[in-house]
């Protein structure tokens, strides 16, 4: 498995996961501000040429919320997901796809200071979207109770984000499940990687 990767960016939502997979992979470095990215070759990964990228078997693909995905049910010891045939499953997709198609575009609603037409925006809008999520995370300490999944690291990964840069409102909710999330040893661990990665410029 090699995952496509560059400091200070999304992909590190994907280096948390495989630091909580714990199984071998490539950590491999584009450099997503050097002239002529994305090249050809890694839009060959990752049709968008964005980070993250995966691959696996010669297949390559992005998108956050698909590599999470792959990689747990790749390894379902790890029970970073409810099996397919698990009534939770449904519920645990809805929520593990939230980040890109409901939070991302909430905060992008918040940064540039519009309010979107609810009704006709996928997301509602940023009220309707927080406070969507904010319901689901109580009592916790997990959306699933005590099984932590892929699904609460990409909501821990884009609440941490979000509120770290203003995005996202600090309600109590949101800073105890991102406290929650982070104190996890793999998170710990991807920082680790992060540093060193960054560290080598
Ligand atoms: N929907 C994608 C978004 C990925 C994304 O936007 N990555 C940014 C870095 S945070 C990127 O690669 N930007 C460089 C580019 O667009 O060429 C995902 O969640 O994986």
């Amino acid at each position: 498995m090699k995952l496509y990767y560059c400091p200070q960016t999304r992909a590190f939502t994907a280096l948390w996961m495989m630091e909580e997979v714990g199984q071998l992979y490539e950590l491999v470095r584009v450099n997503i501000r050097a002239p002529g990215h994305p090249s050809d070759a890694f839009k060959a990964i990752n049709p968008m040429g964005k980070v993250a990228g995966f691959e696996d078997g010669g297949v390559g693909f992005g998108e956050t919320a698909a590599i999470l995905l792959y990689v747990a049910d790749k390894f379902p010891q790890t029970k970073l997901a409810p099996l397919p045939a698990d009534p939770r499953r449904g519920r645990f997709l809805q929520w593990l796809m939230f980040s890109p198609t409901t939070i991302e575009p909430a905060m992008v609603e918040k940064r540039m200071g519009h309010t979107a037409n609810s009704f006709q925006s996928g997301w509602g809008d940023y009220d309707r979207a927080l406070g969507a999520l904010e319901g689901a995370l109580t009592p916790g300490p997990w959306l699933f109770g005590d099984q932590f999944t892929v699904a609460d690291l990409y909501v821990g990964s884009s609440l941490g984000f979000g509120m770290q840069f203003g995005m996202i409102d600090k309600r109590p909710a949101f800073v105890e499940f991102a406290e929650r999330a982070s104190a996890r040893p793999a998170f710990k661990r991807a920082q680790e990687i992060e540093a060193r990665e960054l560290a080598k410029g």
